[in-house]
């Protein structure tokens, strides 16, 4: 079924449930008029939803800069387009705590639901059954490509994964044991990005990749587990860590002198946690894209998703707001952007 569709129905679930007036389905039906409090404003945007912003977790400060008002993420979105932003989730990268989240919200009255999702598939009763209600799923950073209306992609998924193991082959010189010290081992991005990194060591046929750990997006097991890696592979040339929390984690490791210089690290990282590390040379090369912008992104899309002013179909476009024009892709998708490559060079322009 395409999105339009889906959609439609979406919005004449949603009446249903709110209106025991049949006439009310009608594909002219307004999404707003499901929620009493929702109207439509000047700018033919609904104004007043109720939008849950739902990180993989609560604490990580990647989702933190992606999200808040502060850093100009997605709730800033919100309040510019007078919407309530809410963001909410569990502690825990995994589905078991974050789909209660997910289900607190839609007994809220969520009008819109903004997910990170932890599990491509085990979020879907979930939100699947929000859909039902008429609730717009929007997934951001995360994918859950089967139950949902619209992902916003930081990235290309494959130049990220490709990006990551030409970086790491540079300042290994192509040879050695090299592992990878991942996030959860159900989230959709990292293995979407493994794939990748996988299909370009075939490159490079000198590089091992020996072992794929997972640090939790926790910090204690991040370090436990990168740890665990120097003590069972003691000839390790390299490590990837695509994930904010792991690549901060294994900096710190192998900033001891005991390491620092003798085992490389690249990956996904904010520029700020890892300036230290890329002062004292334990790092000198990684990537990122604005974490804001993608909350943001992901706010002003959903918003006017909801309110029909765009369908999702590929090949529209759409402003949003001061990020400027993006044209939706396949499969119901939005792309934020290149990402950054931060090194010493460049690394003091960044502030996020
Ligand atoms: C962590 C999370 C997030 C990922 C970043 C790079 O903060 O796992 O999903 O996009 O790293």
């Amino acid at each position: 079924m395409r999105g339009s569709q889906k959609t439609a129905l979406r919005y004449c679930a949603a009446a249903l449930v709110a209106s025991t007036v049949l006439a009310a389905c009608s594909s002219s039906s307004s999404p707003g008029t499901s929620t009493s409090s929702v109207k439509k404003g000047a700018n033919g945007l609904d104004q007043g939803l109720k939008v849950f912003v739902i990180p993989k977790n609560l604490g990580n400060p990647y989702f933190t800069t992606a999200d808040s008002v502060n850093s100009g993420g997605a709730l800033a979105a919100l309040q510019t387009l007078g919407e309530t932003g809410t963001e909410t989730s569990g502690t825990a990268a995994t589905p078991a705590s974050q789909i209660p989240a997910i289900q607190a919200a839609i007994t809220k009255g969520a009008n819109i639901l903004i997910v990170s999702a932890t599990d491509p598939t085990a979020l879907c009763p979930t939100l699947d059954s929000a859909m039902k209600k008429g609730i717009l799923v929007v997934t951001y950073d995360s994918d859950a490509p089967t139950c949902r209306d619209l992902f916003i992609n930081q990235a290309s998924t494959a130049q990220i994964g490709t990006s990551e193991v030409d970086l790491l082959a540079q300042e290994i010189h192509d040879t050695g044991q090299i592992a990878i010290v991942s996030a959860a081992a159900s989230a959709t991005n990292q293995n979407a990005w493994i794939g990748y990194m996988k299909q370009e060591l075939t490159k490079y046929p000198k590089m091992k990749l020996v072992s794929i750990v997972y640090g939790n997006d926790d910090p204690t097991t991040a370090t436990q587990v990168t740890q665990g890696l120097l003590e069972h592979y003691p000839d390790l040339k390299g490590i990837i860590s695509p994930t904010t929390v792991g690549i901060l984690a294994a900096a710190q490791v192998l900033s001891n002198p005991k390491y620092r210089g003798k085992i490389a690290l690249t990956g996904l990282g904010t520029p700020d946690s890892l300036k230290q590390y890329v002062a004292d040379g334990t790092l000198k090369a990684f990537e990122l894209w604005n974490p804001a912008n993608l909350g943001y992104l992901a706010a002003y899309a959903a918003v006017e998703l909801y309110s029909k002013k765009i369908t999702s179909a590929s090949g529209e476009t759409f402003t949003a707001g001061k990020l400027g024009s993006f044209t939706i892709g396949a499969d119901h998708t939005i792309l934020l952007g290149p990402p950054f490559v931060f090194t010493s060079a460049n690394i003091n322009q960044f502030n996020f």
